[in-house]
């Protein structure tokens, strides 16, 4: 029989190309064997991460089949799954997302979600229930930290619970790893847009929503250099407009998010979207840009105010 393969959602984030391999590793110590996989070449910090801990890539999925047995984690939304989702097997799901509705299932099957940051505080909350804290090593101790770190940005972000920070401060002690300097390393490692074009950057860390029944893509890059991409103003337009044509979106919003300000510059390509955004945030554009301090999480901030702008 085939072995069950665990992933995360498409354009894969830290937390959703590592999470896999945590989860991986949860199975085994309960006898069950489960491949982990990325739906996507991971972005630079979730590699930097990797490297940092010397763990191997997850193998990149490219089709799922129909008979195939599968554990979804960090989302439970189809559009940021595989096509053929639902014809597959799936055993579990593990997520902290909002329900998109969607996925179904011939029989019932195990479902966590929890209004946490992240899904290894999900996951350390599991493997704590089934008595297996004892027996976590470090490097896998050690992608759980940096998964938490990396979707509340430090704790800094909106979405942040106490149970986030309490496991991180619980997986510091067990790593023996200062999480200030952890988190650094990790967001200069995403802060580095060398080798990447317009449209790398603007999918990096992207998401489609049917907003008010409008398609719109929702696309951020969390950095501590936002010159490096604003710099790119005029080809990251550009790109957009692209974008825009070939998956045929009605909006798209770019969100440049600089971690140590806690703030985002929004880039817009068009009219339409400009007075979308001006009236989700209630703030006026200069030029082709509007400032937005203290908005830095899509999930919380930036889609829920989009969405109610549009409506
Ligand atoms: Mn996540």
């Amino acid at each position: 029989m085939d072995k069950i393969k665990a992933f995360g959602h498409k354009s894969p984030d830290t937390d959703s190309t590592l999470a896999p391999i945590v989860y991986s590793w949860y199975q085994k110590q309960l006898g069950v064997e489960v491949i982990p996989h990325v739906l996507g070449e991971p972005n630079k910090e979730a590699l930097f991460v990797l490297g940092k801990f010397k763990v191997d890539k997850p193998e990149i999925l490219t089709d799922i089949n129909p008979n195939d047995e599968i554990v979804i984690l960090d989302t439970s939304n189809p559009d940021e799954l595989p096509e053929g989702i639902n014809k597959a097997e799936i055993l579990e799901i593990v997520d902290h997302h909002k329900l998109a509705g969607g996925l179904s299932t011939p029989a019932p099957i195990k479902i966590t979600v929890r209004p946490v940051a992240c899904t290894m505080t999900i996951l350390y909350e599991l493997v704590e229930r089934d008595g297996l804290l004892d027996k976590l090593p470090n490097d896998i101790a050690g992608l759980m930290l940096a998964a938490i770190l990396s979707d509340t940005l430090l704790f800094t972000s909106p979405t942040t619970t106490d149970r986030d920070k309490e496991v991180s401060e619980r997986l510091e002690k067990i790593t023996g790893i200062d999480m200030k300097e952890l988190a650094e390393e990790m967001f200069d490692a995403k802060s580095d847009l060398t080798g990447m074009s317009a449209s790398m950057i603007l999918l990096s860390d992207s998401k489609i929503y049917e907003l008010a029944c409008k398609k719109v893509r929702v696309a951020v890059l969390e950095t501590t250099k936002p010159e490096n991409a604003l710099n790119m103003k005029e080809e990251l337009l550009e790109a957009m407009v692209k974008l825009k044509d070939n998956e045929d979106l009605e909006m798209m919003f770019f969100f440049v998010v600089d971690i140590l300000k806690s703030e985002s510059t929004l880039l817009v390509s068009n009219e339409e979207e400009k007075e979308i955004a001006a009236a989700a945030f209630n703030k006026e554009f200069k030029e082709e840009i509007l400032l937005l301090p203290g908005v830095i999480s899509r999930k919380k901030q930036m889609v829920p105010n989009i969405e109610r702008a549009i409506d």
